[in-house]
């Protein structure tokens, strides 16, 4: 009788050790934050999603036909809080109470951007996370984190493939060129964020990598893109045009001049046969005439790199469309009457982040509002059978401080009584730097020694406390706002790789679309799905069993 007692006892012990040991398991091995392959940011995203889905009261209607994904590079909270002072400001109010229109949206959570090897990151890996589901190194483009840099096409899918698996359209516009990281991000694959022209690939990683702007042509996603807008007419071998004005003149800018002599434009409408409806377009005038109806795809390159900042650039036909004529006749094409199953748009405002790195305030937000008018267009054109997500890759370096009266020019000083006049818009690191403190006493120079009219100039620096030709990016988090079907999932301070898994959740493509009960009939269809969890739990099993076993059997 005591020897039976002994021995519940001793059972129940280890019942509760196995269960200590489970949880132990669960949270410093499979969840360790330095564990970088693919299945561990996938886990993670879907654990997020399933306690999301678990949290919500009502059940919502989580079935999007189409999905618009805005991404403004590096637009940090202080570029959104400055954006909406200037829009006030533009229509001639005091500024600080306007608001923009994704601020109502009825969905906003908080993503955490960081690379798998930088606790601050760049474009290429925070738009691998946004597009794929997976979290990568910086500078790395559809590579998985765990994969060496230089073995055989290992590309992560994402977004775009996920949509037009379903036989969705698709489609990507940016105001930077269409090669550049953001947007390659949508359908290449390279080591180095930089593969965007032949001759930038190294020799030694030529076997393994095509440039960006080939695999955009010749390969799907890229070929079976249903718009494509931007600029980076040289990065495709086409005919140049005229020069933009204000060139991106940090020192991360390339330029490319083709060393195999291929027009990609040409080899694009090669792979297409004759019966399929593709035009070419390089002036605002030209993508305004597109007979849109029947259009299957259309290339737009609107300059020769970049394009030009919204504020300078050549509004005339010949000039180059605003990202808000570029996202309004996207959405027609994507929605003419070949659309049968729905779209997904990519929209990047993609000069916010490199008018920060100059230190262009002014630029940085007038860009901001620019993207906000895409957005409040976007929204005027679809109804309630669309998902809309606003968000940010990454925050950027400018602090928006000092005690400057209400109604203050945002692009004026603060006014703080017993210090030096400073700027409401600062930076933290940057080229700025070099305009502001004198070579002579190695001091901050007085800015009221800038006249207004300089101070106005596009090209006008904020000061920067650390000299730098190319400002940084900032760690902090950015805003996620949403709207439309599974909207409701964008809740909480998440990673930034769990984005694309609501979008595959509600737009019933990719990963987990089979976990949503609305997207029933396509479940055969996706072959993508990976169930880590169930594994896990599985092994944990097997591991219990084996434990009991071994102590009875001794
Ligand atoms: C350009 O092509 C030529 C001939 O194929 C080659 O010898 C040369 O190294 C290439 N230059 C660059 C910069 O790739
Ligand atoms: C379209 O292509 C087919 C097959 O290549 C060819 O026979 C036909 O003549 C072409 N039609 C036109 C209008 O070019
Ligand atoms: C200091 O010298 C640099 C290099 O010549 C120049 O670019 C910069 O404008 C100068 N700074 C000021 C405040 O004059
Ligand atoms: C900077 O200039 C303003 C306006 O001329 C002046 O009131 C202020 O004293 C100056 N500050 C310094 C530190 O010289
Ligand atoms: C789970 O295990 C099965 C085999 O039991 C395997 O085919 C599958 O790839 C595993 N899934 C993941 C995400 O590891
Ligand atoms: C390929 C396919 O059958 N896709 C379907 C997926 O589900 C949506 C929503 O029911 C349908 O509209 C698609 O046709
Ligand atoms: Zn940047």
């Amino acid at each position: 009788m005591h020897n039976f007692k002994e021995k519940i006892k001793k059972f129940l012990l280890l019942i509760v050790l196995i269960l200590l040991q489970g949880i132990l398991v669960e949270s410093y091995v499979w969840r360790s934050p330095n564990n970088d392959d693919q299945a561990f940011w996938r886990e993670n995203a879907e654990r997020y999603l399933s306690k999301i889905l678990k949290s919500q009261d009502i059940k919502g209607v989580d079935k999007a036909k189409n999905v618009i994904l805005f991404i403004g590079d590096g637009m940090s909270f202080a570029t959104i809080a400055a954006g909406r002072v200037l829009k006030g400001q533009m229509e001639k109010r005091s500024g600080e109470e306007a608001e923009l229109v994704f601020e109502s949206f009825p969905h906003i959570g908080m993503a955490k951007t960081y690379n798998t090897d930088k606790q601050v990151p760049d474009s290429a890996g925070t738009a691998t996370a946004l597009f794929t589901g997976v979290k990568t190194i910086i500078g790395a483009i559809g590579l998985n984190p765990a994969s060496d840099e230089s073995t055989a096409n290992d590309r992560m899918k994402g977004i775009i493939d996920w949509a037009q698996a379903m036989k969705k359209r698709t489609g990507i516009v940016t105001t930077t060129r269409i090669t550049h990281a953001t947007p390659a991000a949508t359908y290449a694959y390279a080591a180095k964020r930089n593969y965007e022209c032949d001759t930038n690939v190294p020799e030694f990683m030529r076997s393994y990598y095509k440039d960006i702007a080939r695999q955009l042509v010749e390969d799907y996603p890229g070929k079976g893109m249903n718009v494509i807008f931007g600029g980076g007419r040289d990065f495709l071998g086409a005919s140049k045009k005229q020069e933009s004005k204000f060139k991106f003149s940090g020192t991360a800018e390339i330029s490319c001049n083709r060393n195999d002599s291929q027009n990609l434009v040409e080899k694009y409408f090669q792979q297409f046969d004759n019966k399929t409806n593709v035009k070419y377009v390089t002036t605002s005038g030209e993508m305004i005439a597109l007979n849109i109806d029947d259009i299957d795809h259309v290339l737009g390159l609107f300059s020769n790199n970049q394009m030009d900042y919204e504020s300078v650039r050549d509004k005339g036909s010949d000039g180059q469309p605003s990202l808000t004529e570029m996202t309004k006749t996207a959405i027609k094409i994507l929605d003419n009457k070949k659309n049968k199953n729905g779209f997904l748009l990519m929209v990047e405002g993609g000069r916010i982040d490199q008018a920060h790195h100059q230190n262009y305030a002014r630029l940085a937000i007038e860009e901001m509002v620019e993207f906000e008018r895409a957005i409040q267009e976007a929204v005027d054109m679809t109804s309630d059978d669309t998902l809309i997500i606003v968000t940010a890759d990454h925050a950027h370096s400018m602090v928006f401080n000092g005690y400057p009266t209400r109604g203050s020019d945002i692009f004026g000083m603060g006014n703080k009584p017993d210090a030096e006049p400073y700027e409401t818009l600062v930076y933290s690191t940057g080229p700025g730097y070099y305009m502001h403190v004198s070579n002579d006493t190695n001091r901050f120079i007085n800015i009221t020694q800038f006249s207004d009219s300089q101070r106005a100039a596009p090209t006008y620096m904020h000061s920067s406390l650390i000299p730098m030709p190319d400002g940084t990016h900032s760690g902090e988090d950015v805003g996620v706002f949403a709207i439309g079907p599974g909207s409701r999932l964008i809740q909480g301070v998440f990673e930034q790789n769990y984005i694309p898994y609501v979008i595959s959740f509600a737009s019933c493509v990719g990963p987990v679309s089979h976990k949503n009960p609305l997207c029933v009939d396509n479940e055969s269809k996706s072959n993508l799905a990976a169930d880590t969890n169930q594994n896990l739990s599985f092994l944990l099993t097997l591991n219990c069993i084996c434990i009991l076993f071994r102590q009875f059997v001794s």
